[in-house]
């Protein structure tokens, strides 16, 4: 029997950010994994679903085929669709969206520019580096300052944690310290211990290094060079629509 959702994804903080809400809400999905080094999010077939041809993107097929993008935005089309992971009152959603337009307009750039600095391009530039590795911390801290009073980002447990989340835990993979973040560190901990978490960055298999941040290993050494390769080449050329 077909799945009730199709998440087009790769094994990313935004992908995860989408299967660990799926696996909260234990909606029945299947996986279609783009390769994105080889360039298969600018297939035609994609970019009917995602014309920015970025992952993750999901189609509805309970809903007439009806096609999301954007992380955020698929996040907060599956808290609407099951009334769950987000409050339906003005202000309480409002709380959740303010936290989740944190992460999209901040935490996750931010992290994405270190990660391509610090991690990717061959030359090392080290003002663009600081920079984004600054503001990363600057952020951080926010987010820590704010979890000192509260023990979720936006009222119980939310789409907000899980936007955040997915880029908090790769902070070593950006270069980024958490030292002297307690409050931080204990949501970090706290999530991280969830089942549908643990389910979800299985899906696909979240590489061990990215969470951890060495570079040093096979793994880590195949991931930064796999996403070297789209960094530097800007627009992979698709390959053949199969
Ligand atoms: N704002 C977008 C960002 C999506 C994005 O940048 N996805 C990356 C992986 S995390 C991607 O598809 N990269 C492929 C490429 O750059 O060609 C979202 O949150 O969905």
């Amino acid at each position: 029997m077909r799945a009730m959702i199709t998440l087009y994804t790769a094994a990313t903080p935004n992908g995860h950010k989408v299967s660990i809400a799926l696996e909260e809400l234990a909606l029945p999905y299947e996986l279609r994994v783009l390769d994105l080094a080889a360039g298969e999010q600018q297939r035609p077939g994609f970019l009917a679903i995602n014309p920015n041809g970025r992952i993750p993107a999901i189609v509805d097929h309970a809903a007439g085929d009806f096609a999301v993008f954007e992380s955020g935005a698929i996040l907060v089309y599956l808290a609407e669709k099951t009334g769950r992971l987000m409050p339906q009152d003005a202000k309480g959603r409002s709380r959740v969206l303010q936290w989740l337009m944190f992460q999209m307009g901040g935490v996750g750039p931010m992290m994405g520019q270190a990660n391509v600095f610090y991690r990717y391009l061959p030359e090392k530039l080290q003002p663009a580096i600081d920079r984004f590795q600054a503001e990363g911390r600057r952020l951080f801290e926010v987010l820590d300052g704010h979890l000192a009073q509260h023990e979720w980002l936006a009222g119980d447990y939310s789409i907000a944690d899980i936007a955040n989340w997915a880029w908090v835990r790769t902070h070593r993979w950006s270069g980024i310290s958490i030292d002297g973040l307690p409050h931080l560190r204990r949501w970090r901990d706290a999530i991280r211990e969830r089942p549908a978490v643990q389910r979800g960055l299985e899906r696909p298999p979240a590489p061990l290094r990215l969470a951890q941040g060495g570079s040093d290993d096979a793994q880590a050494q195949a991931f930064a060079e796999r996403a070297r390769t789209m960094v530097v080449t800007g627009r992979p050329q698709p390959p053949q629509e199969t």
